[in-house]
């Protein structure tokens, strides 16, 4: 039916028999939820062909495939995402517009896949849509989490989580698959013999507890090229095919423990982003998918292949992070005790076969497992793990005589711990960092030691984001015009948006992109209106920061600097102001104190700005609550200004930063991440750049911080807003809400350093990059000139780029054509 054509009546019967066959009703009767079932019915029915047509050619073709292995993928949701990939979006759109049935109404009955917390998970996801894209053999491997990223309420200003249902109504486009079920086994303890045919040793774990990990699939659709990965996330169920014997009480025991271990491993993602919480649960979790993962992986392997030791011609694995580290021992497991391979033999596969991506400097998010801990869940893995250190450390003291200093800091296992990072890099035969700044930081600083053993491995992978997801399918007023001016070649070759830059110079193209600009603030502003019941007016600036709540992503910043600014309005009623509107959108961690209260703040501080009705509306804040993929994509088309102001040398890359620059809203921001290389692409009179660089932070750092209280008591205006935490100007005359806010600038109760992310120091470059801002946007063809220039030069942060890096320079794929799984 989406064959050479799209043919819209068998699509539209397709439609109401799936509606009678599931539902026993008409269209007419059928609810919003139950219309979307037999819309994705409809359309499942065809990527399936595709995705079988693809699996076949891959065999074919006997490529090799990359695995890329996280803990997260955040999905979002998937049907309008398939139209556009199989570019047929408008046909549908047309074809049940004429059956009385709105498509934006349809994709809103679908939940969120959201299997991740924030930027790691969505990367996970562009590059998905980038590799299925550009015709390269790949498999996301993670967990099929029962329940995803919580939902956020805000009730009276504070975060109230509310588990996330997401699969209640059933997923559509997800295909169960028992036949590839693999056992897990934790626990136990390992009993060593030798062989006496071989003399080879042999370990056997007893005791153990285990559980069936049962794939899912889901499709990843290509955009236009008929090819279709999968992402396989893993269900966890009991194993229980041993005789339940009525008076075997340990036996029964040992069943329900079983049971219960399968339900709890995959029940819930850990809400935490950048921050490494040490929980049993989780080291279970991580073991888990990746075993069942690589037994997969090398059974399918085998089925074409005999000699095992050459796995690494058809496989590569990337680690996204530490968190699925455990890959390194666990494959050296399954090739030493189930493959038959001697400890050389397998680390050579091994340490040629994967490869590893570091996403963060943030000392909190390292994870380091107490030994204890580690080896009672994993005993086998353990072992290994104690004998890939001992080796290496005897390679280090080899190169460094005598410099017992360098061992404590590269061993894998010290004082009591296990450093997973340190097991990625010596394991790994790549180590990424995720933008240009990052890895240098990397390579000077945190991995400096490392990176002087072996600097061969070391490299650079600028993130990027999919154009298909963040304008084509969150913007179509944007991407019809560019599509009207250019073409639609920067659909899958991004670097063609640049043709738009001769339509800066042209007046009546910076017009229509500004009026697209206004319909999508008017389409955001309904949306705020029907969730928010808050009134905002599409003629402000819309100014966005949306990204988890994170103390070094400054959203107290942001909001000290808003009551400023309502200090100075309120002070100066003549003052001429620019309305704007301030907009964010972020979860916490569920036990993130600061975080939270950041959130109470911001809500504080709206019900009060927004109230008061003498500033005749010049100031507006917003909370948009539970952000996520879904209206991440209303949000971004939609915004004026993009708000990426971490402390310098923190934020390893920032991805939204490049969905705002797309969509075309200029960055203000500290040179952080890849904002530095968004200022190189956009030209620094195109973006409002603030604050110290990352020498400076590191260099204020390494020499015990900085004195808040020079800036304090130096600065009458910021005192006064800094004090109105505590004067119970934002909480109703409670002088204790933000006291925890009030401390961690000042230090008089915390423990941590005082002013950690340097607010009160970047505060007033803050404020003047502010009213940069509002002088630019007061010059509306200077504004439209530079808002165009963002998109116009975002060219360089498409996935697809980032994916034929990695490519090229780590897994050295070949792309496969896939021919049309549909009979034509
Ligand atoms: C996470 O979202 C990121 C890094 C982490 O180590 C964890 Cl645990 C979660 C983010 C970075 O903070 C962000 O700067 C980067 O753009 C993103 O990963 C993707 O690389």
């Amino acid at each position: 039916m989406f064959s050479k054509r799209f043919e819209k009546e068998t699509f539209k019967q397709t439609v109401k028999d799936n509606i009678r066959t599931l539902y026993r009703k008409t269209i007419e009767e059928a609810t919003p939820q139950q219309l979307f079932q037999a819309v994705s019915y409809a359309v499942k029915d065809v990527i399936f062909d595709d995705w079988f047509a693809t699996q076949k050619a891959y065999d074919e073709a006997d490529a090799k495939t990359v695995y890329y292995m996280s803990m997260e993928f955040l999905m979002g949701r998937a049907l309008g995402n398939n139209l556009i990939n199989m570019t047929v979006y408008k046909d549908v759109k047309e074809a049940l517009d004429e059956m009385g049935i709105d498509l934006n109404v349809i994709e809103d009955q679908e939940p969120d896949a959201a299997l991740g917390n924030g930027g790691l998970g969505r990367l996970a996801a562009c590059f998905l849509d980038s590799l299925a894209t550009l015709n390269y053999p790949a498999y996301g491997c993670g967990i099929r989490y029962r329940y995803g990223m919580f939902k956020q309420k805000i009730e009276n200003g504070y975060q109230k989580e509310v588990p996330d249902d997401w699969l209640r109504e059933g997923n559509p486009f997800e295909l169960r698959r028992e036949e590839y079920a693999k056992e897990v086994r934790f626990g136990g303890n390992i009993r060593f013999e030798k062989d006496p045919a071989t003399g080879k040793d042999i370990f056997i774990q007893e005791n153990y507890e285990s559980v069936l990990a049962i794939p899912y699939d889901m499709p990843i659709v290509g955009y236009g090229n008929h090819v279709v990965n999968t992402l396989r996330v893993w269900d966890a169920k009991a194993i229980t095919d041993f005789k339940l014997d009525e008076f075997d009480r340990g036996n029964y025991h040992k069943a329900v423990e079983q049971e219960n271990l399968a339900k709890l491993i995959v029940d819930v993602l850990y809400p935490n982003d950048n921050h490494y919480s040490g929980k049993e649960l989780r080291l279970k979790q991580q073991y888990f998918f990746i075993s069942a993962s690589l037994q997969a992986l090398i059974a399918k392997y085998k089925k074409k292949h005999d000699d095992v030791r050459k796995l690494y011609e058809k496989v590569v694995i990337q680690m996204n992070d530490t968190h699925p580290t455990v890959a390194v021992p666990e494959l050296m497991r399954l090739l030493i005790d189930q493959e038959g391979l001697n400890w050389e033999e397998a680390w050579d596969v091994t340490t040629k076969t994967c490869a590893y991506t570091n996403h963060t400097i943030m000392a909190e998010a390292l994870e380091k497992w107490p030994i204890d801990l580690f080896s009672r869940l994993l005993p086998r893995i353990y072992q290994i793990v104690q004998e890939i250190d001992r080796r290496f450390l005897i390679k280090v003291r080899e190169m460094y005589p005598g410099n017992e200093h360098k061992v404590k800091k590269m061993a894998i296992l010290m004082d009591g711990q296990v450093r997973m990072a340190n097991m990625a890099i010596i394991a790994g035969f790549s180590v990424n960092g995720v933008a240009r700044l990052h890895t240098d930081i990397l390579k000077t600083q945190q991995l400096r030691d490392f990176y002087e053993m072996m600097p061969e491995k070391f490299n650079n992978k600028t993130n990027g984001i999919t154009q298909r997801r963040f304008l084509a399918h969150g913007n179509p007023l944007l991407a019809d015009w560019i599509t009207d001016k250019i073409g639609d070649g920067w659909i899958t070759d991004l670097s063609q948006i640049a043709k738009l830059k001769p339509y800066v110079e042209d007046e009546t193209a910076r017009r229509e992109f500004m009026e697209i600009k206004y319909k999508n603030k008017v389409r955001l502003a309904k949306y705020i209106k029907e969730h928010n019941g808050i009134d905002v007016d599409p003629r402000s600036i819309f100014d966005v920061q949306v990204k988890r709540l994170h103390e070094y992503k400054r959203q107290f910043l942001n909001i000290l600097h808003i009551m400023y600014l309502y200090n100075q309005i309120k002070e100066h009623p003549e003052m001429s102001f620019y309305p704007r509107t301030f907009i964010f959108g972020a979860k916490a961690a569920a036990g993130y104190l600061r975080a939270k209260e950041t959130i109470k703040l911001i809500n504080s501080v709206a019900e009060v700005v927004n109230n008061d009705r003498s500033i005749n509306g010049k100031l507006k804040v917003v909370f948009i609550e539970d952000y996520r993929v879904s209206n991440a994509e209303l949000i971004f088309a939609a915004a004026d200004v993009s708000e990426q102001i971490s402390t310098a040398s923190k934020e390893a890359s920032g991805t939204g930063n490049m969905k705002f620059m797309l969509n075309g809203a200029p960055t203000l921001g500290t040179m952080d991440g890849a904002n530095v290389e968004i200022v190189q692409e956009v030209g620094a009179e195109n973006a409002f750049i603030f604050g110290l660089s990352s020498e400076e932070v590191i260099n204020y750092e390494n020499n015990g911080g900085y004195n808040p209280q020079d800036i304090y008591f130096n600065d009458w205006e910021l005192k006064r807003v800094v004090d109105q935490l505590m004067d119970g100007t934002y909480s109703h005359g409670d002088h204790n809400m933000y006291k925890n806010l009030y401390n961690s600038l000042l230090n008089t109760q915390s423990t941590d350093k005082a002013d950690m992310y340097f607010i009160l120091k970047d505060f007033r470059s803050y404020a003047d990059a502010q009213k940069r801002v509002e002088e630019a946007y007061r010059d509306q063809q200077r504004w439209s000139r530079m808002a165009m220039m963002q998109t116009a030069c975002c060219g360089k942060f498409s996935s697809d780029r980032t994916i034929e890096e990695y490519v090229a320079d780590i897994w050295h794929l070949e792309k496969v054509e896939v021919p049309s799984g549909q009979e034509e």
